[in-house]
């Protein structure tokens, strides 16, 4: 049976072209596989067939206008019966709200009737069981009992009263063990009591003396780094707190990547990466020629600060210094882990992120930015551990107020599965003994400034401070000495209860887990730095206090050997390293471990490219328009297509993108809940479980996490995945430079677009949305590579070669591309080599004009303004017979680095004969000085600026921004084809080419005021 093939409802549009003819008769075509392409003035959608069948005629061609209902082709269906058509919107009678109301109203009477019936009639007898459930109420009389006994406290009483004896109900309860949270808040005592956690099944006095042995060789690493030379720093307090936190887990928890398994990810709190050294030294991956050259990185050798994967690529995963950027990470490398599952592009082997933080950086919005994602994506694969030591660099956290409990309310807040772990074992027997509650109400009093010098001033003095408040708790102590009070640990430092709250956190299903854990910073440095204001930045310790250290641990070193400084690592065959050893062994290897086993990517073809090769003829387009073309023809080559990942800040209207939506669908982990409002139309929102484009919502933060996840999925899941993210240049760099940077040291792999860049070219949005420097600020990073292309064809270079270094040679560069809205027609790409070269060398010779062979100028211009730039080479040949060479200058960075190397060079090798760079090769053999403008500010061509030789001007858009036409911006900034042609006349004049009236009198012409203040004091 013939089939009629026909545009559906594309939106607003009237007449859009066929840019593509996908089919030809005879196709065999399955539903939902494209037809044609269609373009409007702003977005690039592929229609779908809505059967299967094979084409019998095609009715359209390209450059055809349609709208809705245009016949595009007919098919022979195979489908042996008809299914039923979908419904249209139109025959979706408009709901007659009158009866809608109505009904809803009678439903709610018989819904009340009904319930009424089910109304408990209790048993004359009280004492009687009730076998009739209200509600899930098993006894209503009791109930309301309760209920007219709080009656009655509000009305004697008031209502403080009230308040007080229902949140000592709650208290009462979680106390007796009931785990229901009634508020936000627990009471400051551990989440899992004694007799439900889980014990550790290791040897805990083996276990004892290795972390014994990491302590002393991470705080022996820093103090010996710092005898050396004081300028190297380092921290000993964060790790001395953290030790038994990372302990347990490497003990008991992580699995390493193998060839059986994926690997859990563990984000290691930066500063306390001398403790990951010192356990990779007794496991014999780090010598001790190493752990001494602890950052002393300029020499090979050396082992870097924090966990940088730039310094250390085999060894550290995760960049997380920079406080709250490791929070965000994580939470996004955890949902993008899921992505990968729910697309089916990675095996679901229960994996798990963990994620260590300290409590002051839990300041940072970055850190708690996105645990709401967290929360509603149920990422269960998730888990934080925040080590509250109470203290930061300066002091404490909250001394006035308790951060465990703070952090708890918000992350249950959001919907997170909260463990504490707040107390010791040692606690457990005086908490059982405290009937009175006593116990517990002093706990949740006393601030964390207190608990800080609890832990500075010994046993006494918490007798005296934390006890002495009530004689109760006096007397609970009375049996005890100082030193017994003195031991009574915090949890964090416990390995029972750090075993327990692990094990629990990788039992919760459908919530991320936030495992807050109480400990003291500087643990063990005695007088010399626990628990002090100062112990953040402790790095060196004297000799009696490395004394006091290596006693508080037992470490087995004489005297001597502890006066110098000496690591302690017992023998292969001790019964420490093999236990080390063979609980590594057993969870399959070692960590931190980076290791990559990705298979390349074949970069696509050079024909889905080559369409962008061709003249857009009178067509005018955006570049934006033309990379989602592109995107939409990637998206049918096989290699590529299930490997791009789409991340959208809430822009994909912005950028003409929303055919993605149908297309490739929207990720949700949820899949599709609603019947979208606009479910009838081709560019339907789409979500779905499969869904392959990242919609983030508002958060460039988040979208950038999301595609430093995706493009370091390489290491991280062995999957070379290309993401590509597409934003407002402005809110790029500027916004989130902190994670650019972060991607760079995490080698991430992928495109960053800038979309509506240029300061004059997005032109209504003003000051704040003008972007006339994201250039400048992508600069500053080693490995991106950034471009300014003006013409669809350069663009097409640059994004192949792009697919080609990063993902079929697995360069470690990204790339940073700036894309306009404005439309305007697209030449063909000019003949030869050396230009598609240039394009990726950063400038090709885009036009000759040599009419004239008099005087002459170089003329340079990137963006939309190069298109001036030739505008202005135009006047400047028929009005004032001026030559010119017009040089399309795709990106000043490149160029600068280029040349930054060849001087380098140069200067190194003064008896060799000097190298050219790329500029001085384009430039040798020109005449004329040289006028370069583009939409960002001067420095952007300043780049250049001495390595041409030759004289140089630039014009840019220094200065705010503001909101007006783009012509009229451009007049402002001095950058339009006027002022281009006035400064150019003025420049040859003053390099005595042509006499300065020229220039005069274009200034008249052209009605410039000289007198206008600089645009930057405007
Ligand atoms: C964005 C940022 N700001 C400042 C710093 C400097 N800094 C390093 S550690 C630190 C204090 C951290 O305190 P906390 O998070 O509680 O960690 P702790 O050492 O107590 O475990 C600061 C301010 C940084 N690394 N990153
Ligand atoms: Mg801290």
């Amino acid at each position: 049976m013939t089939k009629d093939l026909l545009v559906p409802d594309i939106g607003d549009f009237e007449k859009v072209e066929i840019i593509e003819v996908l089919v030809k008769v005879g196709d065999k075509i399955k539903k939902n596989e494209s037809l044609v392409t269609l373009e409007s003035d702003k977005s690039t959608v592929e229609v779908p067939s809505t059967e299967d069948g094979i084409i019998e005629s095609v009715n359209i061609k390209v450059g055809d206008k349609v709208a809705k209902g245009h016949l595009l082709a007919t098919l022979e269906s195979l489908r042996p019966t008809e299914e039923k058509p979908k419904k249209i919107l139109e025959e979706k009678l408009p709901p007659d709200t009158e009866k809608i109301i109505e009904e809803a109203e009678n439903s709610l009477v018989l819904k009340k009737e009904a319930d009424e019936q089910k109304t408990i009639t209790k048993k004359e007898d009280s004492n009687q069981k009730i076998e009739i459930v209200k509600n899930g109420d098993i006894d209503p009389i009791e109930t309301k009992e309760w209920l007219e006994s709080l009656s009655a406290v509000l009305e004697k009483d008031g209502k403080h009263r009230a308040q007080f004896l229902i949140k000592q109900l709650i208290e009462h309860s979680y106390k007796e063990g009931s785990d229901l949270v009634l508020s936000r808040n627990t009471p400051y005592i551990n989440s899992i009591p004694p007799e439900q956690e889980t014990k550790s099944p290791g040897d805990q006095n083996l276990e004892r003396k290795i972390r014994s042995l990491i302590r002393w060789n991470a705080a022996a690493m820093v103090v010996r780094a710092n005898k050396k030379n004081s300028e190297l720093g380092g921290h000993i307090g964060t790790f001395a707190s953290a030790a038994t936190l990372y302990d347990v887990g490497m003990n008991h928890f992580w699995r390493a990547k193998n060839n059986k398994f994926g690997g859990d990810l563990i984000y290691f709190q930066g500063h306390s990466a001398p403790g990951m050294y010192a356990r990779a030294f007794l496991e014999g991956r780090i010598t001790q020629k190493q752990l001494d050259g602890f950052r002393q990185e300029v020499n090979p050798g050396g082992l870097s600060s924090y966990p940088h994967p730039w310094l250390m690529p085999k060894f550290w995963q995760f960049p997380v210094v920079s406080m709250g950027l490791g929070a965000m990470m994580s939470i996004y490398q955890a949902r993008f882990t899921k992505y990968l599952i729910n697309r089916g592009l990675l095996k679901d082997e229960g994996r798990k992120v963990w994620s260590f933080l300290g409590d002051g950086e839990m300041d940072e919005p970055e850190s708690m930015g996105a645990i709401g994602l967290a929360a509603r994506e149920k990422l269960d694969n998730l888990i934080f551990v925040v080590n509250c030591n109470l203290q930061r660099l300066d002091g404490p956290v909250r001394g006035n107020g308790k951060i465990i409990q703070e952090l708890e309310g918000i992350f249950r807040g959001a919907g997170w599965n909260v463990i504490k772990v707040i107390w010791g074992s040692y606690w457990d027997p005086l908490l059982a003994k405290d009937k009175t509650g006593m116990l517990i109400k002093r706990m949740g009093e006393a601030v964390d400034g207190e608990y800080q010098a609890f832990k500075a001033k010994g046993g006494e003095y918490v007798r005296e401070n934390f006890f002495g408040k009530y004689p109760e708790l006096l007397d609970l102590v009375s049996q005890m000495t100082d030193k017994d009070i003195w031991k009574l640990n915090r949890g964090g430092h416990d390995p029972h209860k750090v075993y327990a709250a692990y094990h629990s956190a990788m039992q919760n299903t459908g919530s991320p887990t936030v495992i807050l854990a109480k400990t003291i910073k500087g643990y063990g440095m005695g007088k010399s730095g626990e628990s002090m204001n100062t112990t953040h930045q402790q790095k060196k310790l004297g000799e009696e206090d490395l004394l006091y250290y290596r006693d508080r641990f037992d470490v087995p070193l004489t005297d001597k050997q502890v006066k110098n400084i000496e690591y302690y690592k017992p023998p292969e065959n001790s019964p420490e390293i093999k236990y080390l050893k063979k609980c590594r062994l057993k969870l399959g290897g070692n960590l931190p471990e980076r290791s990559s086993f990705a298979k390349s990517i074949k970069a696509p073809s050079v024909d889905i490219f080559s369409a962008m090769k061709e003249s857009t003829g009178k067509k005018e387009m955006s570049t934006t328009m033309i990379l989602v073309r592109m995107l939409t023809s990637l998206l049918r080559d096989k290699n590529v297509a299930p490997r791009l990942v789409p991340i959208i800040p809430d822009e994909a209207r912005t950028f003409g993108m929303e055919g993605f939506f149908q297309k490739i669908g929207i990720y949700a982990h949820e899949g599709q809940k609603y019947e979208p409002v606009d479910s009838e139309q081709l560019s339907s929102y789409r979500e779905d479980i499969k869904g392959q484009v990242l919609e983030e919502g508002i958060t460039e933060a988040g979208a950038m996490s999301s595609w430093i996840a995706a493009g370091t999925s390489y290491t991280n899941h062995d999957l070379e995945m290309i993401p590509i993210y597409l934003f407002y240049s402005m809110f790029g760099f500027q916004r989130i430079g902190d994670f650019a940077w972060a991607a760079g040291d995490a080698q991430t792999r992928g495109f960053l677009i800038g979309a509506t860049a240029g300061r004059t070219t997005l032109a209504g949005e003003g000051l704040q949305h003008g972007d006339g420097h994201s250039h400048i600020l992508s600069s500053v990073i080693p490995n991106c590579k950034s471009y300014d292309p003006t013409f669809g064809y350069e663009l097409a270079t640059i994004f192949r070669d792009g697919l080609r270094r990063m993902y079929e040679k697995q360069e470690n560069i990204f790339y940073y591309i700036t894309t306009m809205n404005e439309n305007y027609p697209h030449p063909e790409m000019p003949k030869g080599k050396s230009v598609e070269d240039g394009i990726l060398k950063g400038m090709y010779l885009f036009k000759e004009l040599n009419k004239y062979k008099k005087t002459k100028i170089q003329l340079l211009g990137s963006g939309t303004i190069l298109r001036e730039v030739v505008a202005a080479a135009e006047i400047l040949q028929k009005d004032y017979q001026i030559d010119s060479n017009v040089w399309s200058v795709t990106s000043f960075n490149e160029l600068r680095k280029e040349a930054l190397e060849v001087e380098r060079y140069n200067l190194l090798n003064p008896d060799k004969k000097p190298k050219k760079n790329y500029i001085e090769k384009c430039m040798s053999t020109t005449e004329g000085p040289i006028v370069s403008a583009s939409d960002y500010i001067r420095l952007n061509s300043d780049q250049i600026r001495p390595f041409t030789r030759k004289s140089f001007y630039s014009f840019g858009t220094d200065g705010y921004g503001r909101s007006d036409t783009r012509k009229n911006l451009r007049k402002f900034f001095e950058i339009d084809k006027e002022h281009i042609v006035t400064y150019s006349l003025s420049v040859l004049a003053k390099e005595q080419l042509i006499p300065s009236k020229y220039a005069k009198e274009a200034i008249k012409k052209y009605n410039i005021n000289p007198e206008k203040p600089f645009p930057t004091k405007l």
